[in-house]
C-alpha cells in the first residue's frame, strides 16, 4: 500500500504526521487502516496491540497545574547523564512493525501535544507532581504499524538504560514520550530530548533519554535495568 519510493513515502508520512490525531489514525482517509491489522483474534486477558489502539483505557485523574511540586522531582540517573544534540536527535521505532520509523524532534514537535500533571513516584520513598508534555506513545505505534504479534514494547537509552512494558501500559493515553516538564522545554538531567512519562507506572519504568522504541512478540531474558537486578517488571502505580 505504501509506495517504496523513499520520497513518497516521506511526502506520505509527513502529511501523516502533520495531520495526526487519535481518531483519525484510525478512521482518517490516511490509508492508515490496513487489512492487516484489523480482524485478529481478541485476547480477553493479552489483548491485541489492534484491539488495546481501538479502545483506550481508563484515564487516572490528573492535578490541576497549581498542584506542581517544582522541586520535588529528584534526578535519580543509575550512571551518567548522556548529552545528546537535538538537532541530531532521532527516535527510531522498530521491530514487529509494518512501518519503521525514524523521526526527529521537530517531526514530534509537530504532532499533538499532550500535556498532563501527574504524581511521580519512585521506589526509594519520593514522589513529585509533575506536568509533562509530549506526544503519546500510542499515536507513535499507530503510526509505525504495529504487526498482529506485537506484545511487549523496550525502550533503550543513550545511557544504557533500557526497559520493557506490556502493550497495554505502552497504549494507555497517558502514556507519553515528552519533550517538556512543568511548561519548560525538558532538562538533560530530566531525560531530554526524550523521554516516557506516565501516571500507571514507577519511576524507574519511565526512561529517560529513549532513542528507541521496539515492539517485540515475546520478552527477552533482559527486562530492565532495575528489574535486572530483581526490581518488579510490570512496577504498576
Ligand atoms: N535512562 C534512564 N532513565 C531513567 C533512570 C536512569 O537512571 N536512566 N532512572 C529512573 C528512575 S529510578 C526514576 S525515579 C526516574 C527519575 O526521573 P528524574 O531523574 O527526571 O527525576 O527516571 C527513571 N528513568
Ligand atoms: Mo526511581
Amino acid at each position: 500500500m505504501f509506495p517504496d519510493s523513499p520520497r513518497l513515502w516521506q511526502r506520505r508520512q509527513f502529511l501523516q504526521l502533520s495531520g495526526l490525531s487519535s481518531i483519525g489514525l484510525l478512521l482518517g482517509g490516511c490509508g492508515l487502516v490496513q487489512s492487516d491489522i484489523i480482524g485478529k483474534t481478541f485476547e480477553p486477558f493479552n489483548q491485541s496491540v489492534e484491539a488495546l489502539l481501538l479502545n483506550p483505557q481508563k484515564l487516572v485523574p490528573e492535578f490541576p497545574a497549581s498542584a506542581i511540586e517544582p522541586n520535588a522531582l529528584i534526578i535519580n540517573t543509575f550512571d551518567s547523564t548522556p548529552n545528546i544534540d537535538p538537532k541530531a536527535f532521532r527516535l527510531i521505532i522498530d521491530g514487529e512493525v509494518n512501518r519503521p520509523l525514524n523521526l526527529s524532534l521537530e517531526q514530534l514537535q509537530i504532532m499533538p501535544l499532550s500535556v498532563m500533571t501527574i504524581r511521580h513516584v519512585c521506589v526509594e520513598g519520593w514522589a513529585a507532581i509533575v506536568q509533562w508534555g509530549g506526544v503519546r506513545l500510542r499515536d507513535l505505534v499507530a503510526l509505525a504499524k504495529p504487526k498482529a504479534n506485537a506484545r511487549y514494547v523496550y525502550f533503550k537509552s543513550a545511557d544504557g538504560y533500557y526497559e520493557s512494558w506490556d502493550m497495554p501500559s505502552a497504549l494507555h493515553p497517558q502514556t507519553l514520550m515528552v519533550y517538556q516538564k512543568n511548561g519548560n522545554p525538558l532538562s538533560v538531567e530530566n531525560g531530554a530530548p526524550l523521554r516516557l512519562a506516565s501516571p500507571i507506572k514507577l519511576g524507574y519504568k519511565q526512561s529517560k533519554w529513549v532513542t528507541r522504541i521496539t515492539l517485540v512478540p515475546e520478552l527477552l531474558p533482559e527486562k530492565g535495568y532495575w528489574e535486572d537486578q530483581g526490581y518488579e517488571w510490570f512496577g504498576g502505580l
